[in-house]
């Protein structure tokens, strides 16, 4: 495959953004090599500048579960475009796709939509912290949540409870609020309960973690977290950004028959365009603006285009067969599993309905510590030489694969022979 087309337009994009690209993972600085560009995209495939067509099991980050460029979103996104891109003030779109998202996931009693992951997450933090009058927040590690400064921190040394920045530019002293605990320790998060009494406003997870590759909580951590936030006063948030509709017509919440205080959602809810929104309890939602006293806005917020894009989503997945995706996925991981093991390269793979990471180690992994023993050289080479045969993955070990409802069992028989053949 020639990717000349590519680096010359990486070579342009240099000039322009810092590593080339608008977003950090793109720039494909943990596989080495320059970035493909992507042209266009129809169902599960992508075509790069070059002409070059791949399976993608990005999907826009797992925002694109229906497919690419589907005819019933293309088709909203344009009449709503035709109306009118943004007014700055209310629509009734927006007000459909609240009724949709409330009566899918009921803990979403008020929601408000945002443009972004980031701004759901950021602005659940900050009317948790308005709702308890407290500053502390708990986040764990290996889990990501947006850029917001508060959650750009990674775990202090030691003993230290208190957060260190995460990146050149998050302040010392705002770090010294966020606590990290690793992800399903439950001995360390009672610890820190018990090191910080009345303190914390909120406690934000990933309820099935797709940042650090995929990795699903033991139910009892999960349930623990819940008790004990519920019996300390403390705003449990569950970051959905990636998992809402992701395992079926709603939030893994009510899979996992944990009720959280606060949902934040983006990706699927937008069908690929900007969107993001935070929702929950009525008496926590009604602290903000104009309503209560945390103040949050934003030009684009409820966009008319991106609600229509959602709606239309929506609509569409409703009929939607998700446990044959999930069951597509199963089949894929098993036909991997297999091709690893024939050709004695240990794998673990971690597969959550239709989400998976293939880890290069032979270990379990069930939080970021046992993630990081994986090998990201193998990754990377396994990274492209399935992309040399026309398979795109996530240009990072640390991610997860998405399967679409546009994915077919011929997309799947095409990958395990990619695989097979590069071994
Ligand atoms: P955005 O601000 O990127 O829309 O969403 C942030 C976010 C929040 N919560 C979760 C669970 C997320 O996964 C994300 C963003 N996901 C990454 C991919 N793992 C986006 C890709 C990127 O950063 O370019």
């Amino acid at each position: 495959m020639n990717h000349v087309q590519s680096k010359k337009l990486f070579q342009q994009a240099l000039r322009y953004f810092p590593g080339g690209v608008n977003s950090p993972v793109r720039a494909f600085g943990s596989v080495g090599g320059s970035p493909l560009f992507i042209k266009k995209g129809k169902g599960a495939k992508i075509t790069d500048e070059d002409g070059n067509s791949y399976i993608d099991y990005v999907m826009s980050w797992g925002a694109l579960i229906l497919g690419h460029a589907v005819p019933e979103v293309v088709a909203a996104v344009s009449k709503a475009a035709g109306s009118g891109s943004s007014f700055g003030a209310p629509t009734k779109a927006e007000t459909d796709l609240a009724e949709v998202i409330t009566k899918a996931i009921p803990s979403i009693e008020k929601l408000r939509f945002v443009s972004s992951g980031t701004e759901a997450t950021m602005s659940a933090i900050r009317v948790s912290r308005g709702f308890t009058g407290r500053d502390k927040i708990i986040k764990f590690d290996g889990c990501y949540h947006g850029h917001c400064d508060s959650l750009l921190v990674k775990a202090g040394s030691g003993a230290a409870t208190q957060g260190i920045p995460g990146s050149a530019g998050v302040t010392r002293s705002l770090s010294r609020d966020t606590i990290v605990c690793p992800y399903n320790d439950r001995e360390a998060f009672r610890k820190i309960l018990l090191q910080h009494p009345q303190e914390i406003a909120c406690v934000i997870i990933e309820p099935i973690a797709a940042n650090m590759g995929v990795v699903e909580p033991d139910p009892a951590f999960l349930k623990e977290v819940r008790a004990l936030t519920l019996q300390q006063g403390i705003v449990l948030i569950f970051d959905e950004v990636i998992t809402g509709f992701r395992f079926h017509f709603g939030g893994v919440q009510t899979l996992q028959k944990i009720t959280p205080d606060l949902t934040c959602l983006g990706k699927i809810i937008g069908g690929g365009l900007p969107i993001g929104a935070y929702g929950g309890k009525k008496e926590i939602m009604e602290c903000i603006a104009p309503d209560g006293q945390v103040y949050q806005a934003g030009t684009l917020s409820g966009n008319p285009v991106a609600v229509a894009a959602g709606l239309a989503v929506m609509k569409a997945l409703k009929g939607k067969d998700y446990a044959g995706l999930s069951k597509r996925a199963e089949s894929l991981c098993a036909g991997l599993r297999e091709r690893f093991s024939h050709n004695k390269i240990p794998v673990t793979i971690n597969r959550a309905g239709s989400l998976f990471t293939v880890f290069f180690s032979p270990e379990a992994v069930k939080d970021f510590e046992t993630a990081k023993v994986s090998d990201t050289k193998k990754y990377s080479k396994y990274f492209w030489s399935m992309l040399e045969t026309g398979i795109n993955l996530p240009p990072s070990q640390f991610e997860a694969q998405f399967l679409s409802f546009s994915h077919t069992d011929r997309d799947a028989k095409i990958t395990l022979k990619a695989a097979e053949k590069k071994f």
